[in-house]
């Protein structure tokens, strides 16, 4: 008994000294001590953040055969191969938690992780392969910058290098709705039409109301987060309106209007019924995303068992080296 009370003083000291070095802006590194929850938030984060971008390539890769161009082709080849690198550089991240590899994955696909609403919903025109880098990566952008003053050295590094790369693929999609925008009427309907379909699930990217965020308050004491899910919303909302009308398109929200006072928008009610539904698996794609998955790994298993008999084959010749 006595024991436990001396344990549970040491930790309180630890938690204390650490929130310290959190507020002095000092960076945590896999070998500090940290507390417990600290990295479990970080693990279930990283690896949902991970997941999102290997699950995101699927809509996108459905499209690849079907682009209009041989440059859009290209384009598109490059942004997925993009994706494919930034959810290794977060699983990497993830791992220097102590989380494995193989464990991240397998909570993917038997539903124990969670992975963006965002990917839940069909692609069904080349618009909305537009709307996708418009507004998801757009939306991704927002809350990534913030990331990349994450208090945890790994994550914050990870999230510098993706950033740089999510703003061409913003840019890409951006290009994409201006050329359908300006085109035919029938393509600029198109263009329309995918706005209509993506703006409430991009707004939900940014997860619930600060007032229904589980994570939120204590994330962003530990510095994990350092702009709340509203904050983030509002900003994307305020740089996204402009980006429409300068398209001549128009937001699917009857409430939009700039708030003189706030000097941003105010917007209408997101459907939080629609998000909570996703997040069960019910989007209409949710089944789909993850039987291309599981199918994709089961697939992948040569792949990898050839890539581990390499390595091996090679530490072995090393070691022989060595010895001699
Ligand atoms: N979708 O307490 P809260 C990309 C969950 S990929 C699903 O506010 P937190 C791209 C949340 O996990 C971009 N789940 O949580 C890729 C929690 O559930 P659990 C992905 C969501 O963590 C390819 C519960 O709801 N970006 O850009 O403080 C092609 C309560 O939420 C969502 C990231 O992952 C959601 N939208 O805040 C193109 C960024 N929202 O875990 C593009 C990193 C909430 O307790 N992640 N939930 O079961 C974050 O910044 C934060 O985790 C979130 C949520 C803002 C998403």
């Amino acid at each position: 008994m006595a024991d436990l009370t001396v344990h549970a003083a040491q930790d309180a000291g630890r938690e204390e000294a650490f929130q310290a070095r959190v507020d002095r802006e000092e960076r945590v590194e896999p070998k500090d001590w940290m507390p417990d929850g600290y990295r479990k938030t970080l693990v279930r984060q990283i690896s949902q953040h991970a997941h999102s971008e290997v699950v995101g390539m699927l809509p996108e890769g459905n499209w690849v055969t079907r682009a209009p161009s041989l440059r859009r082709k290209a384009v598109l080849l490059a942004k997925i191969q993009d994706e494919a690198g930034h959810a290794l550089y977060l699983y990497s991240a993830a791992e220097t938690l102590g989380a494995s590899r193989d464990e991240m994955v397998e909570a993917l696909h038997d539903g124990r992780a969670k992975y963006s609403s965002i990917f839940n919903y069909p692609t069904l025109t080349w618009a909305d392969i537009g709307a996708i880098g418009w507004l998801v990566d757009g939306a991704a952008i927002v809350n990534q910058v913030s990331l990349c003053r994450c208090s945890y050295g790994p994550y914050a590094r990870a999230m510098e290098r993706i950033c740089k790369e999510e703003s061409f693929h913003q840019r890409q999609g951006y290009e994409i709705m201006t050329v359908l925008a300006q085109g035919t009427a029938e393509q600029k309907k198109m263009a329309q039409e995918a706005l209509n379909r993506w703006w409430q699930p991009a707004l939900m990217m940014f997860g619930p109301h600060d007032s229904d965020s589980v994570h939120g308050s204590r994330n962003m004491a530990w510095k994990i987060k350092r702009k709340s899910n509203d904050h983030l919303r509002q900003q994307f909302i305020d740089m996204t309106v402009p980006q429409a009308e300068y398209l001549g398109l128009a937001i699917p929200d009857p409430d939009l209007k700039w708030n003189e006072e706030r000097g941003s928008y105010d917007f209408g009610p997101i459907d939080w019924g629609e998000f909570e539904r996703v997040l069960k698996g019910g989007g209409p794609v949710g089944r789909e995303r993850i039987r291309a998955r599981r199918k994709a790994w089961d697939d992948g298993a040569w792949v990898r068992e050839a890539a581990m008999a390499h390595a091996e084959k090679r530490r072995a010749r090393k070691m022989q080296a060595a010895a001699e």
